[in-house]
């Protein structure tokens, strides 16, 4: 009886698989494409063809860089030539067009047509081709991230997809005064960050155990500040160049480099390289642990403000993006009179170099300017201050510490990172609605996401690569794909099928057992 049990069940298993392949058959069927690409875009519909990139495929593109980044990654792992047409994009197999993109796709957007003699993306801007290139680059098989020649073949299944962002900003924040980490290395995380469609980086330049970035007209910032880090290595900073070199990288990823120089508080390495800096006049010892809520710049003197204003000048004309940082997070050792005159200042100042001042959300104590930017790091969903913040204009990042924080543990026997706002798993850090989580904070209150990833216990870029993937991937799609399209059992799915790229990459990512993971990856 048993034997005929499970003979009848492999029968109708064997009916129902075939009844479904014949379903999919079908090129009038409005099946959706197959689930491999993170974030979800806003629509995608197969029509059942398969396009094949062969030896003889070219490529046009209507923007050089976009075309040149394409082209890299395809010549690398198929092998072919793969000629590039720079210009008026005509045909290809596969073209990159600034014309034909339909209006809803809007800057940052893109319409991706593939068929069986080609893949057209159609965008307004480069910055729209770019994020369509990562879509098909999703659609055509893992090894396709190779940077040495595999055998294919390189399908494509034919289909439309339709996509833009919901959120216009969507950030990962590294932390480079901790543990430094050199050009070279940041340029690798943008890269990875550039896959998931990220357009801001944010770059954590100074704190209590370094400053990160030369600053001319106060040089020992930099040479002294910056000769030290967490554990007590050696650290390093960024000359002017450096930061230029970093800033352009990122700009051909389509993405804006948000500085921050934290103040009044987490300002011991500058203290340290300024005595007179400091209400006493005496320069502390540079710091190598990991207390937080110890320093602050002497709000009360006058040369405090002219220090300020020479920083951010300097970092202002070498950042061409909107935005400067001035952190203003625990300022546990500035009174909060002293607290709010600051910021009211930090902030004219900032504006006076033409930027729009960012903040973490500390901020909201005091009264701020109408481009002024709050970002909210807290662990509870409601905050009045911010509340209160939203109601009067104030746009607000977010980045809850119990969600967003790339440098928590994933779970107690993860060996890096800090536990204080909890563990967060994979399906924890994709778990929320950015758009509507803290009250009073919804809407177009909300400009975006950003994973900040702090580095008191991260050293190497293998160790970035673990706590980032996959969380980072989970955020860039809470920014950037519609909610409509949340579903935590389709996302690990999706997710899944990033292992297989990120192992070609060497991508040291964390094997969540909440992600259904293909076998070998
Ligand atoms: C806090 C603190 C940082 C720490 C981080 C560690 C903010 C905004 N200030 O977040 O100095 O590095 O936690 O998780």
């Amino acid at each position: 009886m048993n034997l005929r049990h499970t003979l009848l069940t492999l029968l109708a298993a064997l009916g129902l698989v075939c009844a479904g392949v014949l379903a999919d058959a079908g090129p009038a069927a409005a099946a959706a494409l197959p689930n491999t690409v993170v974030p979800a875009p806003v629509s995608e519909v197969s029509n059942g063809s398969t396009f094949t990139l062969t030896s003889t495929a070219t490529l046009t593109s209507d923007d050089t860089g976009v075309g040149g980044y394409l082209a890299g990654i395809l010549r690398a792992s198929t092998g072919y030539a793969l000629p590039l047409t720079v210009g008026a994009a005509g045909p290809g197999s596969i073209a990159l067009e600034l014309t034909g993109a339909p209006a809803s796709v809007g800057p940052e957007g893109y319409q991706l047509t593939s068929t069986a003699t080609g893949v057209v993306i159609q965008a307004q801007q480069p910055a729209g081709l770019f994020h369509g290139v990562q879509t098909l680059l999703q659609l055509l098989p893992p090894a396709v991230m190779s940077t040495t020649t595999q055998p294919g073949p390189w399908t494509v299944p034919g289909g439309t997809v339709l996509d833009y962002p919901r959120f216009a900003y969507r950030g990962a924040m590294l932390d480079v005064a901790r543990h430094f980490f050199t050009v070279a290395q940041v340029e690798h995380y943008i890269d990875e960050l550039a896959l998931y469609k990220v357009n801001y980086l944010h770059l954590h330049l100074s704190d209590d155990q370094g400053w990160r970035i030369a600053v001319n007209s106060w040089p020992n910032l930099a040479t002294y500040g910056g000769s030290t880090e967490v554990g007590g290595g050696q650290g390093g900073f960024y000359t002017q160049a450096d930061y230029s070199a970093i800033v352009a990288y990122a700009a051909s990823r389509y993405m804006t480099v948000v500085p921050e120089i934290d103040m009044p508080g987490h300002t011991n390495a500058a203290l340290a390289s300024y005595a007179q800096l400091n209400c006493n006049g005496v320069a502390p010892a540079l710091y190598t642990g990991t207390n937080v809520g110890f320093s602050s710049l002497c709000t009360s003197l006058p040369l405090t403000y002219t220090f300020v204003d020479q920083v951010v000048g300097e970092l202002a004309a070498l950042t061409p993006g909107p935005y400067l940082h001035i952190g203003g997070d625990e300022a546990s050792s500035t009174p909060v009179s002293d607290y709010t005159s600051f910021v009211d200042q930090a902030q004219q100042i900032v504006a006076a170099h033409g930027k729009s001042v960012v903040g973490w959300h500390d901020i909201t104590k005091a009264s701020l300017l109408p481009s002024a930017v709050a970002q909210f790091w807290g662990t509870t969903t409601t905050d009045s201050n911010v509340a209160n913040a939203a109601a009067s204009g104030t746009k607000v990042i977010m980045s809850p510490a119990n969600k967003a924080y790339l440098d928590m543990k994933y779970t107690r026997k993860t060996k890096l990172g800090q536990t204080w706002a909890g563990l967060i798993e994979v399906n924890t850090a994709y778990g929320w609605d950015p758009g509507n989580y803290l009250t009073g904070v919804t809407g177009s209150s909300v400009m975006g996401v950003e994973g900040p990833l702090w580095t008191e216990t991260i050293v190497t870029s293998a160790d970035i690569d673990t706590m980032a993937f996959p969380r980072l991937p989970a955020l860039a799609e809470l920014g950037w794909s519609p909610w409509s399209t949340h579903n935590v059992t389709d996302f690990d799915q999706r997710l899944g099928a990033q292992g297989p790229r990120w192992k070609t990459m060497g991508i040291a990512y964390y094997h969540s057992t909440q992600v259904s993971w293909p076998a070998g990856s």
